[in-house]
């Protein structure tokens, strides 16, 4: 191969895998369910830090929408700081040209697309309230056709039967009380907990009056950082209307959910739930109170918001992104990302254990443009469509996949493997000890073609994996890596070239001194769409540049992650000598290379 002046080389070659390799031993004693003897007396003990109800819900329905609707929607802002300044209208004189709001055909969209939540800014950072306020003027009762947009969607999301979530923005920039402090008569604190009852009291809002979450946005202009928020008499009002299980985005301490870090919809390889808290916080810091631990992840290619396996507190990460470039719609953002753009955020925050949170605007006639709503419906279409058929179930002339265990809790089958293949969330495979091999097998009903493999991890528990390796039984018997990566969490969703194999097999990788478990794990092929996009051929099989049975490199060379690169690694080298070889079974190979656009 050529080296030296070669500016960047993601360096991989394939072969083909249809030779008869010699069968590999498993050199591990696997045991299914009907081979567990044991009785369990005990179940395994649950972490201190785990989920309440309201976060087990959420991080289990994982994909919500968002709808922004408001003043910026007419006039193409995503802020609204100069209603009523250098000769803008005021906010309210926008709303005036709403004619209509078609609440139930959005509510339809919204439902069929598959998304289980919808989280609706009832108020943004400009103040408007989008439904008939008695604690303000600018709002929808203030205009002429006085069209109360929340309680619209809040009819639709009842008769549909779809979950509600509330965002208010704390930071107003419209309420002449904002700024007061807690001392004044004119208190913005009082005022924001009066709209809060105002919707929160009132059961025409939410879903048959129920709200399952309330997003404090964290976001505050220039100057704004004036306002003290009250978070615990604002969690204190929200617990009293709505109940233990509303969870809270980023409400102080009584925070439950939390930034992903990003506005991609990316979480990271390692995204834990937990999160340190800072001791040295209070509700007068601008900042949110724990240890944000926000770092790059070049293997998605965005910060992400990583938590800490040892934090005192579970708020989940919830990964909040955007359909269209803005989170309103206007006449120069609305075009719809590609359905390959939306499928990497789809695999990259479910796949990563984080609920996607994904705003779809309505326009400035009230309506969905066709455009979105196609993009839209597409996305919910392809999401069924690739779970819909899981290659470890029975299914025409397929029989049901077995699974067999390193070990399981007690030895007995009622945490065995069989427990990760039987549908429920509330059953789990656990496995027997800490350290050593925590793994499961999972034996198709012979060789299947798919490209996706879901596992979940039992956080009711907790949240222990720390790092897992995928493999997939090749026609010889062999165990070829399939991937590899950090946490598990909610969900993993593995996505790769498509294999045709008879069996794969999970290690995991826990916490000193924790079991692994998993509530289930599923095999998939995806629709075409959804497909990860690669090079490799159909049939061959990876040598990465990195990694067990890789390439060796000598001389000087630089390694990369990125998200583009094939399995996420590459390297690139311009010194003179500098070599890379590998070795492969088969009769033909391609190396495949990645064009750099800087050179
Ligand atoms: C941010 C806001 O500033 C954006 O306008 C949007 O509402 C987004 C969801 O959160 O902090």
């Amino acid at each position: 191969m050529r080296h030296g002046n070669i500016a960047r080389l993601a360096v991989m070659a394939t072969l083909c895998s249809s030779l008869a390799l010699p069968a590999a031993a498993f050199g591990e004693t696997w045991f299914t369910d009907g081979e567990l003897g044991g009785t369990a007396t005990s179940a395994p003990e649950p972490d201190e830090v785990k989920p309440n109800a309201g976060q087990l819900k959420y991080a289990r329905d994982e994909f919500a929408a968002f709808c922004h609707f408001g003043p910026n929607t007419f006039s193409g802002w995503e802020w609204g700081e100069d209603y009523g300044k250098k000769g803008n209208p005021i906010a309210t004189e926008y709303m005036e040209r709403l004619e209509s709001f078609d609440a139930d055909g959005y509510v339809k969209m919204i439902k069929d697309a598959g998304f289980t939540r919808l989280v609706v800014t009832a108020k943004h950072h400009d103040g408007f309230c989008i439904w008939n306020s008695e604690s303000t003027e600018y709002d929808m009762g203030s205009t002429a056709r006085k069209i109360d947009i929340l309680a619209e969607l809040s009819r639709a999301c009842t008769e549909q039967d779809l979950d509600m979530g509330l965002y208010l923005s704390p930071w107003d920039i419209h309420d002449k009380s904002y700024g007061s402090s807690d001392g004044d008569a004119d208190n913005y604190n009082d005022f924001y907990i009066g709209q809060l009852r105002e919707i929160l009291g009132d059961p025409k809002y939410g879903n048959g009056g129920k709200f399952v979450e309330v997003w404090m946005d964290g976001a505050k202009g220039t100057g704004a950082n004036a306002q003290d928020y009250r978070f615990e008499d604002f969690a204190k009002v929200i617990r009293e209307l709505q109940g233990p299980d509303c969870v809270l985005f980023q409400c102080g301490l009584q925070s439950e959910v939390r930034w992903v870090g990003n506005e991609h919809g990316l979480a990271g390889d390692v995204s834990w739930n937990r999160v340190k808290m800072d001791p040295s916080w209070t509700p007068s810091s601008t900042e949110v109170p724990w240890n944000k631990n926000i770092k790059n992840d070049p293997t998605v290619g965005a910060d992400v918001s990583v938590g800490d396996p040892a934090g005192e507190k579970w708020i989940m990460p919830e990964a909040d992104a955007r359909i269209t470039s803005g989170w309103f719609w206007g006449e120069n953002k609305k075009a719809p990302k590609s359905i390959t753009e939306l499928s990497n955020m789809y695999f990259n925050s479910v796949g990563h254990g984080a609920p996607l949170l994904l705003n779809v605007p309505p326009n400035d006639k009230g309506t969905v443009d066709p455009e979105i709503r196609q993009r839209t419906l597409e996305l919910g279409e392809n999401i069924k469509q690739t779970f819909d058929d899981d290659l470890t179930r029975a299914g025409g002339e397929r029989g049901a996949a077995t699974a067999k265990v390193s070990g399981a809790w007690q030895d007995s089958a009622d945490y065995g493997p069989g427990k990760a293949l039987d549908g429920r969330d509330d059953t789990y495979w656990s496995a027997k000890e800490a350290g050593g091999a925590q793994s499961i097998v999972i034996e198709l009903d012979g060789a299947q073609t798919f490209d996706v493999v879901s596992f979940e991890e039992a956080i009711q528990n907790g949240q222990r994996i720390k790092g897992f390796k995928v493999s997939y039984r090749d026609a010889g018997g062999q165990w070829v890596e399939y991937a590899s990566g950090g946490t598990v969490g909610a969900k993993r969703l593995v996505r790769g070239a498509p294999v045709h194999s008879d069996a794969i097999k999970i290690e995991l990788e826990t916490l000193e001194g924790k079991v692994a478990q998993l509530t289930e794990v599923g095999v998939y092929k995806a629709t075409k769409p959804f497909e990860k996009p690669t090079p490799i051929p159909a049939g061959m099989k990876t040598i990465d540049n990195e990694g067990e049975g890789g390439m060796t490199a000598e001389g000087d060379w630089k390694h990369e992650k990125q998200a583009g690169f094939i399995n996420g690694t590459s390297m690139w080298s311009k010194a003179a000598g500098a070599t890379a070889s590998f070795t492969f079974d088969g009769t033909r190979f391609l190396l495949i290379g990645t064009l750099d656009p800087g050179h």
